[in-house]
């Protein structure tokens, strides 16, 4: 039994060691080391090569290093009928939370338009909103949507959320599936997405979506770049529907430099880092499953396969 670790960004080793540490009894290796094929059990991965997981004869389990998993699905060659886990961690939730707390402050007191007008040297007071002036519609209530909401509950914002299935989350107004869509929207100054990329959520944020949001509206994607129609963005950031984007994943990522959003006003960029998983705080759940795994329990945060997340 050993853990191979399958990652294109340089991280591999960071990984390894934090494995070792963990449990130096554990075999670990780097997916472009030598390393017998039939005695890997787990794969470790992140945005793996398409096709390396059919490497491993005897694999019994695949440990998303992220708490998404679309990419996974993505590969027609992933083994089919062992567990698929992800990670679920506090300080994802909370790095996500903090996240979009900084993302929407920052609008609400125009810190991006500001920093546009000082490329310019232009001095020019705007009027600013309060906390108490708009309501945050967080779209999915899952591990990080959740705490989300709660956080901006707590920082005094009127929050709505919407699921697949009804939530209860205190102080939280919560819509469910397709008759809860609309009302949700309507309500939505902010649209926080938090939703898994899946067959029934790929393009969500399109044009019809948007009409259905305030004349004025704000949108944070920090889901999936796949979540967005990004023709359908640029003409409602351009009419003026919405007044702005905050964006940190994209359909393509790097997103190539030619590619409008670099350059559009109202879109404010970060590089898929809302938050990153830990490996002080994941690598012992990996370790706990790897045990499970061992001795035949059943695994933690396991991936419902039909649900896609
Ligand atoms: P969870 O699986 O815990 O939650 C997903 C939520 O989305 C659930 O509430 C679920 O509803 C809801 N949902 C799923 N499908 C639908 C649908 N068709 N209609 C309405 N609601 C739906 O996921 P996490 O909170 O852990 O993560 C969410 C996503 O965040 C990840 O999949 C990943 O893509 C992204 N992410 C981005 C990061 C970044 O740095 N930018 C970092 C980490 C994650 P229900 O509860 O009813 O099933
Ligand atoms: C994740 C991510 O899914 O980093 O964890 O996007």
């Amino acid at each position: 039994m050993s853990i191979v670790i399958i990652r294109q960004d340089g991280k591999i080793d960071l990984w390894k060691k934090a494995v070792q540490q963990g449990n130096p009894s554990v075999k670990v290796y780097g997916y472009n080391e030598d390393h017998p094929k039939g005695d890997i059990t787990m794969a470790l991965i992140w945005k793996h090569p398409k096709g390396s997981l059919a490497n491993y004869p005897n694999l019994k389990c695949i440990a998303s290093a992220g708490a998404g998993v679309d990419y996974i699905f993505e590969d027609d060659q992933a083994p089919q009928g062992i567990p698929i886990t992800r990670v679920v961690d506090p300080y994802l939730a909370s790095d996500m939370s903090e996240h979009v707390l900084s993302a929407i402050l920052a609008e609400l007191k125009n810190f991006p338009t500001y920093k546009l007008q000082q490329t310019k040297a232009h001095w020019n007071p705007l009027p600013y909103r309060r906390i108490k002036d708009v309501t945050v519609g967080v779209m999915g209530l899952g591990e990080l949507g959740s705490l989300t909401a709660k956080d901006l509950v707590h920082a005094g914002f009127t929050v709505v959320g919407w699921s697949k299935s009804q939530k209860e989350i205190p102080g939280v107004t919560c819509y469910a599936g397709e008759t809860g869509k609309n009302p949700f929207l309507k309500a939505s100054d902010f649209l926080v997405c938090l939703l898994p990329l899946t067959t029934d959520t790929a393009g969500i944020l399109n044009a019809q979506l948007m009409e259905q949001l305030p004349q004025g509206a704000y949108i944070i994607n920090v889901a999936r770049g796949g979540h967005v129609v990004d023709e359908d963005l640029i003409a409602y950031l351009d009419k003026g529907h919405l007044s702005g984007a905050c964006l940190d994943v994209y359909h393509e990522e790097p997103l190539p430099k030619a590619h409008p959003f670099w350059a559009h006003p109202k879109i404010m960029m970060t590089p898929h880092y809302a938050s990153v998983s830990d490996t002080k705080s994941v690598v012992p759940q990996i370790l706990e499953n790897y045990e499970r795994l061992s001795t035949d329990q059943p695994l933690q945060n396991v991936v419902d396969r039909k649900k896609g997340y």
